[in-house]
């Protein structure tokens, strides 16, 4: 089930917290998270005295049942601090189902009952939900910097006509036009990868000419390159006016996919045996294609 979710914070470190609490969202097990939108600054809606919120929207595609999410979301709310009192009180975090589904119980009604009267979730929505028809009110809503799209990031791979990466502990190909093709991408920006992909790297070192960040629990150490130990330590890290360039393995392919702005693919036109996958890019527009004979240099964003 593909459903839309909206978050706000008017107390504490909102921008954090949004962060937070779409990395925990992403966590669910059965939830995949697909598309984030901008952070929005808002006019406090339905209440008077308050601090403005920060809203934000996410589309998720769940096979929980309905009010199993809504109990995960409600503790990511409690376990990010949130204290309920008050209906439509100040809080460090509410997470809201908007849209996506038809449901009418005690404890939870999709569409949200007020969707339609709110600008501060409305406008986030659309920015991830471009079909999505409403009219708006002339709240105030500013986008502003924070969303952990503004990090756009750039996936980069090379894979086979199954989108497969590699296998065991090694890549597919080794074409030398796709690694000049990386390697004019990459150089003078920052590139992120996981540990199995440094031991790709020429002699398991660093690439040179760029910065290097290892997203790695386990590893402490290694000269020539930065180490975050989780994707929320990585926001803490990152520049958003720099290039960020993600250059795999699967599993940092799939933290990052759902922050992505664009996607360079090299497909390579074979059937390889490939235990390791490109995610599905199902939420991205191909707008471009260029052919070389026996591979393909794909470009893809929103
Ligand atoms: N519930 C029913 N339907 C839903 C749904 N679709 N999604 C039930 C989530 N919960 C749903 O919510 C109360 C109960 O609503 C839940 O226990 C659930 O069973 P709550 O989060 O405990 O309390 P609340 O948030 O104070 O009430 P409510 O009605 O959810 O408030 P809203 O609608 O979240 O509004 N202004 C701006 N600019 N930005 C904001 O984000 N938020 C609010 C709160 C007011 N003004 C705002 C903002
Ligand atoms: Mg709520």
């Amino acid at each position: 089930m593909i459903l839309y979710l909206g978050l706000g914070a008017n107390l504490g470190e909102r921008e954090k917290t949004l962060r937070q609490a779409i990395e925990r969202v992403k966590k669910i097990p059965a939830v995949k998270l697909l598309r984030v939108s901008s952070f929005y600054e808002t006019e406090p809606w339905g209440v008077v005295g308050q601090p403005h919120y920060l809203n934000a929207a996410i589309k998720i595609s769940s096979s929980l049942e309905p009010l199993d999410l809504l109990d995960a979301l409600q503790k990511i709310e409690a376990d990010l601090g949130r204290v309920r009192r008050l209906r439509w009180e100040a809080r460090i975090i509410d997470i809201d189902i908007l849209y996506g589904a038809k449901i009418s119980c005690e404890r939870l009604t999709v569409p949200h009952k007020f969707l339609f009267d709110r600008d501060f979730a409305l406008v986030p929505l659309a920015e991830i939900f471009p079909s999505f028809k409403f009219k708006l009110h002339g709240d105030e809503v500013i986008r502003v910097k924070g969303s952990p799209t503004d990090f756009n990031f750039k996936l980069v791979a090379c894979v086979d006509k199954n989108f497969g990466l590699g296998r065991g502990e090694k890549l597919l190909f080794k074409i030398p036009d796709d690694m000049k093709n990386f390697r004019r991408l990459t150089l003078g920006n920052t590139i992120i990868f996981g540990r199995k992909t440094l031991e790709t790297f020429p002699n398991q070192k660093p690439l040179d000419g760029r910065r290097n960040i290892l997203l790695s629990r386990t590893v402490e150490k290694i000269s020539g390159a930065e180490i975050v130990g989780g994707v929320e330590e990585l926001f803490g890290v990152l520049n958003s006016a720099q290039k960020n360039f993600v250059i795999g393995g699967e599993e940092i392919f799939n933290e990052l996919i759902p922050y992505a702005s664009e996607i360079f693919l090299t497909v390579v036109d074979v059937e390889a045996e490939a235990d390791k996958f490109f995610p599905a890019v199902d939420e991205f527009v191909l707008r471009g294609a260029e052919n070389f004979g026996g591979f393909e240099f794909r470009r893809y964003t929103r």
